[in-house]
This record gives C-alpha cells, structure tokens and sequence, in this order.
C-alpha cells in the first residue's frame, strides 16, 4: 500500500509536471507551441508520406523508425491516387506546400488523426526533430505525440559546436556521434579544429610528412604537471583522417544539415607541422618535436615565401574536401618571439613598411584571406586576428571576452560569439564539487551556458546584424575518452542549443533545467551518450540552521530516482528512496548531514549533494 501511495505521488507530479511545461519538453524551445486536445496514435498501420521521400527529413525519419522498431516505411505522394488520399492515421512531410516559412523554419500540427511536418530544406529537417523528440514510446512500433501546432525558426544562423581532435585524438564513429547528438539539438556548424603544436590530424598528399610525423606526439603531460616536474605518461599518442575519413565526416554531417568547418591553424600553434617541416620555421637549424604538453608555444610559422606557398597548397587540396563557405584559420595566441629576433621577418616588417610584429601577423593573415578568398572562400579567425588590422572579409570569432566581437562589428564584420567567459567553454568545470572530473579550470555550469546571450547591448542594431551566432568549443587537453568528451558535452550542448536557437523571450532556465532537460536526458542514455546527471533538483550544497527542516526534492531526469543517508554516508542504490518530501527536526545543538545523489534508469549517477542541517 505504501509503495502504491508512493507511486500515485509521484504519477501525479509527472503528469502536473508535464502540464505545465508550455513547450512539450523539446529542446530548444520552439518559437510558438499551441497546445490542442488530444493525442496523436503513431501504430504500425500509421501511413508516413513525404511529397519529397530523397529529402534529409525523410530519410533520417526512416532510419530513425527502423533503428527504434517502428515498422513504417515511407510512401511517395506522388504515387498516391489523390482520389483515395485519407489523411486519418497519417503523418505527411511537405515541402511543396504553398507559403513562405521564415528561414530553416518549419511548422507541426498534430491533431488526434493525423500529423503534418512543412518545411524547406533544413526546415523540414528540424521539423522531423521535434516530432522525434514528441514521440512517447509505448511499445514496439507504438507512440503517442501530444496535439499541438508549433511554429518554429532559429534566432542564429549559425549555430556552432567546436572539437579538439588534436589535444586528444578521437576516432570517426565518435566524430559522428557528436555529429548525431548536435542534429537532435537542431546544431548546424560543426568546428573541426584539426591542427595544432601536439598534432596535425589531416591528410595532405603533397606533403606526407605532416602526418607521418606530425600526427604523432612521444608522450603526454600527466594531468597538470608542470612542464619543468618532466611529469609525462611515456605513451605515445597519435591518429589522423584520411581525406576518404574526412569526405565520410562531411557527407555524415551534411546528410544531418550541419556544414563542416576545417581548422587549420596559423600562424601560431603550428609545432606539428614545423616538426615534420622545419622550412616552415624562422630557425630552420633548430630540432623540434611534436609537442607534449599544453599551452602556447613560440614556435610559429615564419612568413617567407615558401612557407606562403606550402600553406597555399594545403589549403588548396583541403578545401575542396569541405563545401561549406568557411575556412577556419586560427590566428589565436601567436608568440611574437621568434618573428622578432628572426633577421627575415624583421626586414618584411620595414619592406612592407608594417609598425611592428603585430602588423606582421595582419599582414600573414591578409595573404592567407587573399588566397581563400581566391579559392573561392571565406576566412574565420580567433579574435587576435584583429589585431595589427582585421583582414578586409575576415569574420570573427570572438573568444576572449566579447571585445574583440564588439570591435569586429562596429567594423561591419560578421562575428560568431564564443566567449570562454561566458559559460562556452565547455572544457571547464561543470560544478564546485570534488567529484567532478579533472578540467582545465575556469567555471561553466549549465546554468551560465543557459544564461548568456550573444547580443551585447552595446551594438547598434545594425551592428547587431553582424552577430551571426554563437558557438561553444570543446577543448581537449584534459579530455583523453570519448566518455569524458560527452560528459563535459552533455548536458551543456542543451544549453547552447537553447542559446542559438531560441527567442531570447522563451528562455526559462527553471523550465529548461527542471521539466524539459529531465525528458531529453532519457533520450541521451537511449541513444547511449555519457551526460552529465544532474544533482536532485532542490537539494542544496551548504549548512542550514534552524531546528525544523522540510527537504522537497525532484528527479533531474524522469524515470530516475533519488536516494538519501542522513548519517554522513555516501548514498547509493541501497539507501533510502526518496518519494515525498521530508520533514525533520534537529535537537539543539545537533547536527544532521542530509546527503542525497540522482541514479538514473541506467546506473548513471550524479554528485553527491551534501546539506548540514544545524541546530
Ligand atoms: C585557448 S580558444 C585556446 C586553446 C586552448 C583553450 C583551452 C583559443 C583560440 N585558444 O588553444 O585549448 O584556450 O581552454
């Protein structure tokens, strides 16, 4: 009887819960949703036509049914006589209707008969997402999809997740799965960073060596050691994509509307292509080796005319690997050391009449615009490329702080916000507790990644327009597993997702982090993803007086439960269940130590949270 009490309690939470959430717990939140009576029966009998069946959204819907056991396949309008067309029990993706939707926008209506997806291009795409995302499974090949109508279109056109595939190298089919968790989150720019001083992870033909030698380092620092403790794991570290890999990568990501954008770093943070060309450097003579720690290194490329032309050529056999309009060219933490006490670059910057090094390095990434350029390309670069000069059709990507954004687009330069400050780095440290993993430092909770904006005040409206989108970046010197990769991805790429998708009016961290990310999360650990669990939801990290106390939790994630000591133990699956809220009185003079910790469906386990509760 009690348990039956228990279990009624919390039905009825969850069924209030989702009431009251007014997006249907999809992720980013819509532009409208208008809730209607009624559910949608998706059954085996349930007729899927497509006016379009070769469209990304119908053939990711297809495969999505077949891999989740849906029988349904998809029929072709066309061939349908439109006489005996019924619309009950059917779902029709269009994108011939008549109209006009706002750019990648779509629209659902699903009433109790049927559903219908509108969208152009990746528009339709979307739209297959959130009705994937509304889909209550009930069995196999049986789901129901709540009535509603959504309007739907993105606040950015870019909306940008960043991999460092060179600090830690990660494989294809790991590459593709971050591809596929920032489709679900309708993510479009996928920022490859494939060169850097402790690796070169690209194929290049006309220059072998960059991957013989470069995509290899010796050994790797042991956590944060420092350089001079000569702490480092004697084992060797290393891989590369073959360019067949890469057109693999790109055609996967194009398939699920995310265009690639290629690294290739320059000037500085180029150590693994100097080790396997020493040419390229301003000190030819010197001996150097794929570096293996972190930082930033003095060893950068020198602007001599070989070194023009070497880059020139990687670039040209690269790009033709990566449709998309960008090239992505650094520019970022470049040393000025060796360029100064280098007799050739001196004499460039009085040839070239520049005023120092930082002209310098506007004047390299000048010649490297003009030939992308050539080629048919834009460049983007870190926002050090602003100074000594911004390159004429450069944009930004803005990283320290928003400064370098706000100056680019007062230039009349497109900008792509990416502040570490500002929650994007997702390299940093999700909470304050000890239990979390080894990071880099800084301070990221989700709740920062959520709140920023990428708007500055300061802009003008026109200004504003330069504001193209935002991006979060996932540096890896400290991320050697595909699972830590997730861990510190998931479930801050939600967050971002929100960010750059979203009107800023919709925003609600109190119902993106307690009602719709508790029914995204199940959808992570069914698509087998490592995310981060969330701490109940209520509990608190700090020491609270009084002599009574009430302790009202919820569960982060729906299914999961949450189990609680109060005598100072780590709680686990055998402690207490926590099924309604507690209320508890302390002796004066007492101390009580409330810990309580989330255990998902799947074993996954969040933080211990800690309350002392004192009298
Ligand atoms: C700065 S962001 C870097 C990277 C590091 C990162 C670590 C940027 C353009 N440069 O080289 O990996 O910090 O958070």
């Amino acid at each position: 009887m009690k348990q039956l009490t228990a279990l009624l309690l919390s039905f009825i939470c969850f069924t209030a819960a989702a009431q009251s959430d007014p997006y249907l717990g999809i992720v980013p939140a819509p532009v409208s949703v208008n809730k209607g009576k009624g559910e949608f029966k998706l059954t085996p009998e349930t007729i899927i036509f497509a006016d379009t069946p070769s469209s990304k959204a119908a053939r990711y819907l297809l495969a999505y049914l077949k891999k989740n056991d849906y029988g349904n396949e998809i029929t072709d309008l066309a061939h349908v006589d439109k006489k005996r067309l019924t619309t009950k029990n059917t779902i029709t993706l269009s994108m011939t209707y008549k109209g006009e939707l706002p750019p990648e926008g779509y629209e659902l209506d699903i009433n109790d008969e049927r559903i219908i997806v509108k969208g152009r291009g990746a528009g339709l795409f979307y739209g297959v997402q959130t009705l994937i995302q509304l889909l209550n499974k009930k069995d196999r090949g049986y789901a129901t999809l709540p009535a509603a109508v959504i309007k739907d279109n993105p606040r950015f056109g870019y909306r940008g997740m960043h991999l460092d595939v060179v600090r830690h190298f990660f494989d294809v089919a790991f590459v593709k799965k971050y591809i596929d968790a920032m489709a679900m989150y309708k993510l479009n720019t996928f920022h490859w960073h494939l060169t850097d001083d402790q690796g070169w992870r690209i194929e290049v033909k006309k220059y072998p060596k960059l991957t013989e030698i470069g995509s290899k380092r010796a050994q790797s620092k042991i956590g944060k050691a420092k350089p001079e403790d000569s702490m480092y794991d004697g084992t060797p570290h290393g891989g590369f994509y073959t360019q067949d890999e890469v057109s693999e990568i790109v055609q996967y990501a194009y398939e699920r509307c995310i265009t690639v954008i290629p690294e290739i770093e320059m000037p500085g943070h180029a150590t693994a292509a100097i080790a396997a060309y020493p040419e390229l450097s301003c000190d030819p003579n010197k001996a150097y080796k794929v570096v293996e720690t972190w930082g930033v290194f003095n060893d950068i490329f020198c602007p001599t005319n070989e070194t023009f032309k070497m880059l020139y050529d990687i670039i040209q056999e690269v790009h033709p690997l990566f449709p998309g309009k960008y090239i992505h060219i650094g520019g970022d933490e470049v040393p000025k050391i060796a360029w100064n006490s280098s007799d050739f670059a001196r004499q460039l910057i009085a040839d070239q009449n520049l005023r120092d090094a930082n002209g310098l390095q506007s004047y390299f990434i000048s010649k490297i615009e003009k030939f992308v350029n050539s080629q048919g390309r834009s460049i983007i670069g870190w926002d050090e490329i602003l100074e000594g000069g911004l390159a004429p059709n450069a944009t930004v990507m803005s990283w320290r702080g928003e400064k370098g954004g706000i100056a680019a687009a007062q230039l009349n330069h497109d900008v792509i916000m990416t502040p570490s400050s500002g929650g994007l780095y997702l390299d940093h440290r999700q909470s304050k507790s000890p239990e979390e993993p080894l990071s880099i430092g800084g301070f990221a909770p989700l709740s920062k990644t959520y709140a920023y904006d990428p708007v500055p005040e300061v802009l003008t409206k026109e200004q504003a327009k330069h504001i193209i989108g935002v991006q979060a970046n996932l540096w890896t010197e400290y991320i050697a597993t595909p699972a830590k990769a997730e861990y510190m991805l998931l479930p801050r790429m939600l967050a971002l997702a929100e960010v750059a998708w979203s009107p800023k009016g919709n925003k609600d961290f109190k119902n993106f982090s307690e009602d719709r990310l508790a029914h995204q999360l199940p959808r992570l650990d069914a698509a087998g993803y490592n995310y981060r669990v969330p701490e109940p939801i209520g509990a608190m990290d700090t020491t609270v007086t009084g002599d009574k106390f009430s302790i009202q939790l919820k569960a982060p994630v729906e299914g999961a439960s949450i189990h609680y000591t109060l005598d100072g133990n780590t709680p686990g699956t055998t402690d207490l269940l926590y099924t309604a809220p507690l209320a508890l009185t302390v002796p004066a003079g007492k101390e009580v130590t409330f810990k309580c910790i989330t255990i998902t469906p799947s074993g996954k386990k969040s933080n211990v949270v800690t309350t002392k509760l004192k009298n």
